[in-house]
């Protein structure tokens, strides 16, 4: 029996690619960039840069350039990575900035920073262009991070785990992950601006595992303090996007 329900659900499933497809795009076949690598390497900025609109806290940051700027600005002044929001509800990002974001730079690793649950979106990430996934500890249980570490590893796509504190980081599978960030800026307390949560977590991190600090960086000198901690990378996007220059700015953060 088809309710109105049922119909609705088959209409939005029409809608959306199949996985058939999405390996059928042009970006699927592409052999991906490495962020573990560029962070790896001697003289790393260790910066990852992010493009972003708007924010559920802030509201619009910049909507005044094209993705192509913003990026192109960001590899030149030496970003090691790039972070291009999907996410539309919350941060304003589409597929579309990600593609762009890809014929732009293609020899940057990208990021595809949205909110991942389902194999679908890791599928969606390498058609689009993205190197890299983010997980977020918060809204997965430990067999999704596995599994969909799993997926990733199997597309050539590289893992960013993202945890806010001890308990995330005791209750993660870190053995399928390649990267863990900590994010600074957690759900309880989007008002606070610091990065104290780096600070605290960066000896419970095991320390072969290549970390890196996310959100509440403002200021250049706060690098310096979270390199001294054992961070290899930094991702930051507000600073830089509300500037009129994003790429500009991050050459100040650049020693
Ligand atoms: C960047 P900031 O404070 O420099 O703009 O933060 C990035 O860390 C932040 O956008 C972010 C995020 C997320 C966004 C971190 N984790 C998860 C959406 C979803």
């Amino acid at each position: 029996k088809i309710t109105a329900q049922k119909a609705i659900e088959v209409a939005a499933a029409k809608a959306e690619a199949s996985i058939q497809d999405l390996e059928k795009s042009e970006f699927f076949a592409r052999k991906t960039n490495s962020l573990v690598a560029n962070l790896s390497a001697e003289n790393s900025t260790g910066i990852i840069a992010e493009h972003k609109r708007k924010s559920p806290s802030k509201g619009i940051i910049n909507d005044q350039l094209s993705v192509e700027e913003v990026t192109q600005g960001y590899a030149q002044a030496g970003a090691a990575g790039l972070s291009v929001l999907t996410d539309t509800d919350f941060f304003g990002g589409n597929k579309e900035d990600l593609q762009k974001a890809r014929i732009a730079n293609p020899s940057t690793p990208i990021l595809r920073k949205d909110f991942m649950i389902d194999e679908y979106q890791v599928y969606e990430a390498k058609a689009w262009g993205a190197d890299v996934i983010l997980l977020i500890a918060a809204c997965l249980l430990p067999e999704q991070i596995k599994t969909l570490s799993q997926k990733a590893h199997e597309l050539g796509l590289e893992v960013l785990l993202e945890i806010h504190d001890q308990e995330e980081l005791d209750r993660s599978p870190l053995e399928y992950v390649d990267i863990v960030g900590v994010n600074n800026r957690n759900l309880k307390n989007f008002a606070e601006n610091n990065v104290n949560a780096s600070l605290i977590l960066a000896d419970k991190i095991p320390a072969n595992v290549i970390k890196i600090s996310e959100s509440c960086i403002s200021e250049p000198e706060t690098i310096n303090l979270l390199k001294s901690a054992g961070y290899r990378g930094f991702l930051i996007g507000e600073t830089f996007m509300k500037d009129a220059s994003p790429g500009t700015k991050l050459g100040e953060f650049i020693a």
